[in-house]
């Protein structure tokens, strides 16, 4: 009993600090992202190839969770003019209190879009609120044709999944059928956006970006 208030206390801790970020954001005029999605399935990569492919005078922040090191941050700075990477110490997921002190180190006025790439992890992510407008989940062929169905708190949560690494499909086993129809036996309407970092083959997903950011 005791320890059930105590994880209820910090998960409230959670929501009415990712209310304030959201209220943050509102002001601002920023609309943002929690991308999620498993160690290396290629959320970083996704960015490093959407942020120079995205109108020039929209102006992007990125705000990076890793376990460790700034590598993640770094590649991403080579696109983009605001960049944090969030050191989580072992942690693995974002929480909104790392999201408020990231924005410590932003100027959320110099900005339009806020892309929160979270901590590679297909499961807890999905139950921390950060304050985003949107939740992406990203998925890649190279990781199997079953993951969605094997991950349903993140297909029933997400806004948008992304498919990526759709070049390597001519080289691995991957049903895209099958894939789709456990989506769409959770999320009949998420739209699913197919996309190469690899090869800069962005177009669905860039056309869903810059309606989201439209709001
Ligand atoms: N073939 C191919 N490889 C890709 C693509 N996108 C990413 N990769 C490769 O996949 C690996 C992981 O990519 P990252 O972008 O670091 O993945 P991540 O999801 O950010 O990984 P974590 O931050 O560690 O969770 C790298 O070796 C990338 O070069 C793609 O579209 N096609
Ligand atoms: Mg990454
Ligand atoms: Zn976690």
């Amino acid at each position: 009993m005791t320890q059930v208030e105590v994880i209820e206390a910090v998960l409230g801790g959670n929501d009415e600090v990712a209310a304030q970020l959201r209220e943050r954001f509102d002001a601002a005029g920023v609309r943002t992202l929690d991308i999620i999605g498993s160690p290396g399935s290629g959320k970083t990569a996704l960015l490093e190839a959407t942020l120079p492919a995205l109108p020039s005078a929209l102006r992007v922040g990125v705000l990076v969770g890793d376990l460790a090191t700034r590598r993640d941050a770094d590649r991403i700075a080579r696109v983009a003019s605001q960049v944090v990477q969030i050191n989580t110490a072992g942690g693995c997921h974002l929480e909104a209190h790392h999201v408020e002190k990231g924005l410590a180190a932003l100027d959320l006025a110099a900005l339009d879009l806020l892309v929160i790439e979270n901590v590679g992890n297909l499961i807890c992510p999905v139950g921390w609120d950060l304050g985003q407008h949107a939740k992406v989940g990203v998925f890649s062929v190279a990781e199997g044709d079953d993951k969605p169905g094997k991950h349903p708190p993140l297909v029933l949560a997400a806004d948008a999944l992304v498919l990526t690494k759709s070049d390597l499909l001519p080289y691995v086993p991957f049903d895209r059928a099958f894939f789709e129809q456990d989506i769409r036996q959770m999320n009949p309407s998420v739209p699913i956006l197919e996309v190469s970092a690899l090869k800069g083959d962005l177009a669905p997903w860039l056309t869903w970006l810059e309606a989201f950011v439209a709001g």
